[in-house]
């Protein structure tokens, strides 16, 4: 029976209790908070964002509104970004530019309908706490039960070190302990060497084992939420369908690896052969030898033990961009506005910026509600930058000039040199984010604005 406001009404003594409920669903509960890892045998505090039973991050199903109350268990303040979703920008989580920091102890209510699915992710905007592991997985499913007959595994990504993030970004940008790491053989592809490369929080000494099916379907949602690293993912001998990239469908590929850039996401189907077996999925670092994986087992498969340590990743280039296809055409409004941004800086004293300047969340351009833009960036440093948008999804059109409909997405790797034009309606007014997602670029000067016109 559904109770109309007047029977509420009627009934005085319920009332607080029924009003709230009819006004508004609960909304789902999220902590922040500190937990502690093991990492190669070495204790290492973390932090976490879980539901209340203990799981990580959030998922919900396409028509869901966004309805979460956030609590901020840390003894500090910090700011979450939805990276995937696209909510007003008053939920947009960037300090200084969005919303205020969610201050120790503090709980605030996020509401707002979404209309986004895939596989994306939440994590800090808010200084260094995503080298902390400040993130978590935040899936959004198309229908409440599967429409394949598939397992599907969400596989959550992050370089670890054991070092003061702060002092690594001090270091970079003094000049002298990354200096030193160059000299010391690391390439212009990763310039910070870490500890372990965590694959759900664990490593390949220890690694998660996935148990499948003799000759099962397993999707798998792939998460990059390393700080600083960019990484080739190797099925070791098993092929996949990539299916979707940063939430959105994309034209199927077959791959047994392929690159995924800081902060992007990748969807994989992979039928297992019908026997049994344990196979590792490798997450390797650009230009380091440092990597991490999961096991996928199935019957009585046997576990080798892989050492942490490969061949040193090749430098992420834009020949599997180039084959990304949207699966249908997409309508987009007629472009009327074009941008052009170049990456710029590195040299003296790690200051990144665009155009020759170093930013903090100056507006680098404006555009006005309604139209359709076109955003070309040219990198002019020695470093790649995973390019990020907020509040709005680019499909990627053009590579060093040459035209294509490729993948929609929210983040785009750009390597030394390169050119990649992408290109959006602009319709979520507000000031957004437009940034590099390597956190230390990010820190350093790659971090500015896209406005609207007559927002700010
Ligand atoms: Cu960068």
């Amino acid at each position: 029976m559904r109770l109309s406001r007047r029977d509420v009404l009627k009934c005085g003594a319920l009332l607080p209790i029924a009003s709230s409920a009819l006004a508004t669903p609960l909304p789902k509960s999220l902590t922040i908070n500190s937990r502690l890892l093991e990492v190669k045998g070495k204790p290492a505090k973390v932090f976490g964002i879980s539901r209340p039973n203990g799981e990580p991050g959030l998922e919900l199903v396409y028509g869901d509104d966004f309805e979460v109350a956030l609590h901020n268990g840390l003894a500090e303040k910090t700011s979450i970004h939805w990276h995937g979703l696209t909510p007003p920008t008053s939920f947009d989580g960037v300090p200084g530019l969005s919303a205020a920091p969610l201050h120790a102890g503090e709980t605030r209510r996020y509401q707002f309908a979404n209309k986004r699915v895939g596989t994306h992710w939440m994590h800090s905007h808010l200084g260094l706490q995503e080298q902390q592991l400040l993130a978590a997985p935040l899936i959004v499913r198309e229908t409440t039960r599967p429409v394949f007959d598939e397992q599907e595994h969400v596989v959550m990504l992050h370089d670890f070190t054991f070092r003061d993030s702060a002092e690594i970004l001090r270091e970079l940008q003094g000049g002298g302990g990354g200096h030193a790491m160059h000299m010391a053989g690391m390439t212009m592809s990763a310039d910070i060497a870490f500890d372990a490369i965590l694959a759900n929080d664990r490593t390949l000494d220890d690694p998660a084992v996935v148990r499948v099916d003799k000759g099962g379907t397993l999707r798998l949602r792939l998460i990059n939420a390393a700080a600083a690293t960019n990484l080739w993912v190797d099925l070791g001998g098993l092929k996949g369908q990539l299916i979707a990239v940063d939430g959105n469908a994309v034209k199927p590929v077959s791959v047994s690896r392929f690159p995924l850039a800081m902060a992007q996401r990748a969807d994989v189907r992979i039928t297992l052969p019908n026997e049994s077996g344990a196979w590792t999925v490798m997450f390797q670092c650009e230009g380091a030898t440092l990597r991490g994986g999961i096991i996928l087992k199935s019957g009585d498969g046997a576990i080798a033990k892989i050492s942490d340590q490969g061949e040193e990743g090749a430098a992420i280039g834009l020949a599997f961009e180039s084959m990304l296809r949207v699966p249908y055409e997409l309508k987009r409004a007629k472009i009327s506005q074009r941008e052009m941004v170049v990456l710029t800086g590195g040299e003296d004293g790690y200051q990144w910026g665009f155009n020759g300047k170093p930013m903090m969340h100056d507006v680098l351009f404006r555009v006005k509600q309604g139209t359709g833009v076109e955003l070309t960036m040219r990198n002019n440093t020695a470093m790649a930058h995973p390019m990020h948008l907020h509040g709005h999804y680019f499909q990627v059109t053009a590579i060093n000039g040459k035209a294509f409909e490729g993948a929609l997405r929210d983040t785009v790797l750009i390597p030394p040199g390169e050119k990649v034009c992408v290109a959006f309606d602009a319709d979520n007014p507000g000031n957004w984010a437009f940034h590099c997602h390597h956190l230390y670029h990010m820190n350093s000067g790659m971090m500015a604005a896209m406005a609207y016109e007559g927002v700010i």
